[in-house]
């Protein structure tokens, strides 16, 4: 009974749809986003942070974490247990997120911040307790990376089994599903 109940976590473990980036990629609330989530284990200044999610799975458009609303900044902060980076940090005198460019709209700023302490915090922290604050870039903290199903670049199967099908970098059986993402992720045929 209890192997069948571990054999059971683990299937339901394994159908996380981020597995395909890699093993430590999380889906959090697909209602809240249906992005992947990386919580580093390590340390890092911002710009090696980012370099780091930009480098983990550039197929998966990943970079550092971009927080749009309120939904994904409570998700985010439910899911940490150490200060971490954020996409966010000061271009030009704005702040903007470094993977995508575009201005940041929502904030969660604790109280009195951005303060820009000494004139020298141009980069985005977040606290457990969900709050931002503006720190130095190149302090070394935990960072957390985002990265999208959908900003796949397709993948190419060799579709070997009739009810198989591939669909952007996934692929499929007609008749289950979790059989084929489990195929996919080892090999490009299917
Ligand atoms: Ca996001
Ligand atoms: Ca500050």
């Amino acid at each position: 009974m209890i192997v069948f109940v571990i054999k059971l976590l683990f299937a339901m473990t394994a159908a996380d749809p981020c597995d395909v980036i890699g093993p430590k990629w999380k889906q959090l609330d697909p209602i809240v986003s249906d992005s992947c989530y990386f919580f580093s284990g390590k340390e890092k200044t911002f710009a090696k942070a980012e370099a780091r999610c930009a480098d983990k799975a550039p197929s998966y458009g990943s970079h550092l974490v971009q927080i749009d609303n309120a939904g994904e900044n409570q998700m985010i902060a439910g899911a940490i247990t150490k200060t971490s980076w954020i996409g966010a940090h000061l271009v030009s005198g704005s702040w903007e997120w470094v993977g995508s460019g575009v201005a940041v709209t929502y904030n969660n700023w604790h109280s009195n911040e951005p303060n820009d302490h000494k004139d020298d915090e141009d980069c985005v922290q977040i606290y457990t307790d969900g709050f931002w604050n503006d720190q130095r870039c190149s302090k070394t903290i935990h960072y957390i990376c985002e990265a999208s199903l959908e900003a796949s670049t397709p993948k190419t199967f060799r579709i070997r089994k009739p009810s198989y099908y591939a669909q952007r970098h996934q692929c499929f059986d007609t008749r289950n599903s979790l059989i084929a993402l489990l195929c996919a992720r080892n090999t490009p045929v299917c």
